[in-house]
């Protein structure tokens, strides 16, 4: 099966036409024409975003449709106002920000599940009782709906998370995700397992959540587009930590940090600044516990990469050392 995850994606809407006023005239028993009597056209529908927890991505949006709503109805006699067009809702996961498909300027960015009226529909047009004045009694005009344009916008999808997981592929950030929350990503030793971001919920209290984000492999390059990298590094820009994740059996494991440091980097400067965790992952694999652990902090002590970070060895497959990093995630993220 071809799995796409789609996070940006075109958007077409129309809102729906105002109804026309009616042109109407009582009629009365013993006069032919009694007073006007057309009530107004109905509203067009409007387009609404909806945020929403049901939908993780955006592949269900039919990028070569315009989303239209309803027209509204004209107006009819006996000062009946027309229907209002129906509203349509437009279901986008939570952290999906609309831009505008010219400028590319966001217009808004959707953090809550709050409905977002993003094209109104027109007024309907007034029914020629309300043109009726002493000097005009029976006036033989209503107006027209007022009419809506077509709207072109891109939906792109940022993932809301907490904590990111960033490591090279095979690294084993799909098998951390599981040791730390339900979710239930495959994981297997060929690189690019992942193919699109998966979310996961942590529970560190009764009261207190973190949601995880595993991300696909990023190699060298990513930043520029190389891999299934550039496209999802967006989805860890709104983290508050960044977890590397590294195998520390690894030949060169500076070389590694270094390399992801710099493809985030290149992305976006600012997520060098965010607090992060250096996670050395698979050591199950090592020989020497104690030897593992003193390397891992002289690496702390003698590492220019580290700047400030939390490190902790894990073994993500084995559940050694999860603890540890449960603790430092919690600490991180309640600051
Ligand atoms: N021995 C050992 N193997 C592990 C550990 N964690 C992960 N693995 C194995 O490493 C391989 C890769 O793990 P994944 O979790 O799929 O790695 P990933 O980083 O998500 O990989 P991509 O999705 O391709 O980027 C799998 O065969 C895992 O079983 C660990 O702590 N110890
Ligand atoms: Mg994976």
């Amino acid at each position: 099966m071809r799995h796409r995850f789609i996070d940006e994606t075109p958007l077409h809407v129309k809102a729906g036409n105002g109804g026309a006023g009616c042109i109407s005239f009582r009629h009365e028993k013993y006069r032919e024409f009694g007073g006007p009597d057309g009530g107004d056209g109905g509203k067009g529908g409007n387009v609404y975003i909806l945020p929403s927890q049901s939908v993780n991505t955006l592949n269900h949006i039919r990028s070569n449709k315009i989303y239209r709503t309803q027209n509204g109805q004209p107006g009819l006699g006996r000062q009946k106002s027309g229907k209002d067009g129906r509203d349509i809702h437009i279901k986008v996961p939570l952290g999906t920000q609309i831009l505008d498909a010219d400028t590319n300027e966001v217009i808004h960015d959707l953090l809550t599940e709050e409905p977002y009226l993003l094209a109104e529909g027109a007024r309907g047009g007034r029914g020629n009782t309300f043109f009726k004045s002493s000097t005009h009694q029976s006036p033989r005009f209503a107006q027209p709906g007022e009419e809506t344009v077509e709207s072109h916008y891109i939906l792109s999808l940022k993932l809301i998370a907490d904590a990111g997981l960033v490591g090279l592929p095979n690294a084993g950030k799909s098998t951390l995700l599981k040791a730390l929350t339900e979710a239930n990503p495959k994981t297997s030793d060929y690189p690019f397992t992942t193919l699109e971001p998966n979310l996961g919920v942590l529970n560190v209290s009764f009261a207190r959540q973190i949601i995880i984000a595993d991300i696909p492999g990023i190699i060298e390059g990513a930043s520029k587009g190389h891999g299934l990298g550039l496209s999802f590094l967006k989805h860890i820009e709104r983290v508050k930590v960044i977890i590397y994740v590294l195998d520390i059996n690894a030949a060169d494991v500076e070389a590694e940090l270094n390399l992801l440091k710099h493809e985030l980097s290149q992305y976006n400067p600012r997520l060098l600044e965010r607090p992060s965790i250096v996670v050395f992952n698979k050591i199950d694999k090592m020989d020497d516990e104690g030897f593992t652990s003193d390397w891992i902090s002289s690496y702390q002590k003698g590492s220019s990469l580290m700047d400030g970070s939390e490190v902790v060895g894990i073994s993500a497959l084995k559940n050694m050392g999860i603890k540890n990093l449960v603790d430092k995630l919690e600490a991180i993220t309640s600051l």
